[in-house]
């Protein structure tokens, strides 16, 4: 359907194979774009390197990332200038909050806990966005994940609510700054997904059960569809589009 043949991408955040950034992976991998892959450090190399290996791609590259250091951000980009040069896109995927902070009263978070959860899941985005966009010299496209929990209250989101919210606020920012080199920046808010992320909030189960009792659609998201979302991102199909934010939710934002 859609050809990314003779396009590179990077992913960052793949942890395993529930993973988001999987889904992503695969949807670009089946167009024939060529993958990237970045991980937070050697405690997920094995699972990440079995992982892509099962996509038999010898074009694809592994290198680690952990996000709060700019150093290995900095160090990432330049290794991935010199083995593949040019990216046209590139899909974060990342967010951490301590398991305390995703529960109860959102108003006992501490410092601490606050700038980690914006440091991993927001200020994430305009460190490696800056850096990407050196590597994008024909144009590109920056995809992040987000969730509704940003926009309004869902109970036990939390400290990542009040994150995801600058990381929402950050796709806009960055959208006009980079518009002017041909690159958009674009968000997926995603319904909710069992992933190792998803672990962390209290009470993940009600939260799926409300969706498929209550979205327009019945049913709750998957992969694929975010994965396919993404291509579309990804591609110039999606042209027009930047500093968005696109519901792959069965509808569910729309409810009251
Ligand atoms: O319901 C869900 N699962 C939803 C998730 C609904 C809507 C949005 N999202 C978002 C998440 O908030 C996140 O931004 O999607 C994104 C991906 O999350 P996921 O797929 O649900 O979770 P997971 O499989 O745990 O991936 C999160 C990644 C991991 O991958 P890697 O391989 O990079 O470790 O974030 C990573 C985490 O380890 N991560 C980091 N990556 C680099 N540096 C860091 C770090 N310091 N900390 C966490």
């Amino acid at each position: 359907v859609l050809s990314l043949e003779g396009r590179t991408y990077v992913v960052m955040g793949v942890a395993n194979k529930r993973s988001i950034a999987w889904g992503i992976a695969r949807s670009l991998h089946a167009a024939g774009a060529r993958l990237v892959f970045t991980y937070a450090g050697e405690r997920f190399e094995k699972e990440v390197r079995a992982l892509v290996d099962t996509l038999e791609d010898e074009r694809s590259l592994l290198l680690p990332c952990d996000v709060t250091s700019d150093d290995d951000i900095v160090r990432c980009f330049a290794q991935i200038k010199e083995q593949v040069g040019v990216i046209h896109g590139l899909a974060h995927c990342i967010a951490y909050a301590n398991k305390d902070d995703l529960s109860g009263e959102y108003m006992n978070v501490s410092r601490d806990g606050f700038l980690l959860a914006h440091n991993i899941s927001a200020y994430s985005l305009t460190a490696v966005a800056r850096e990407a966009k050196e590597l994008m010299t024909e144009g590109g496209s920056i995809v992040t994940l987000t969730y509704l929990g940003g926009e309004r209250v869902v109970q036990n989101y939390n400290i990542m609510g009040v994150a995801k919210a600058a990381l929402d606020a950050s796709v806009k920012y960055l959208a006009n700054d980079l518009g002017k080199y041909g690159i958009r920046v674009n968000a997926i808010s995603a319904g909710p997904i069992r992933t190792l992320s998803a672990k962390g909030v209290s009470d993940f189960n009600s939260i799926l059960k409300q969706i498929e009792e209550r979205a327009p659609l019945r049913r709750t998201t998957t992969q694929e569809e975010v994965g396919d979302a993404a291509l579309f991102l990804f591609s110039d199909l999606s042209r027009g589009i930047t500093g968005e934010i696109i519901h792959v939710d069965s509808g569910y934002h729309i409810l009251g």
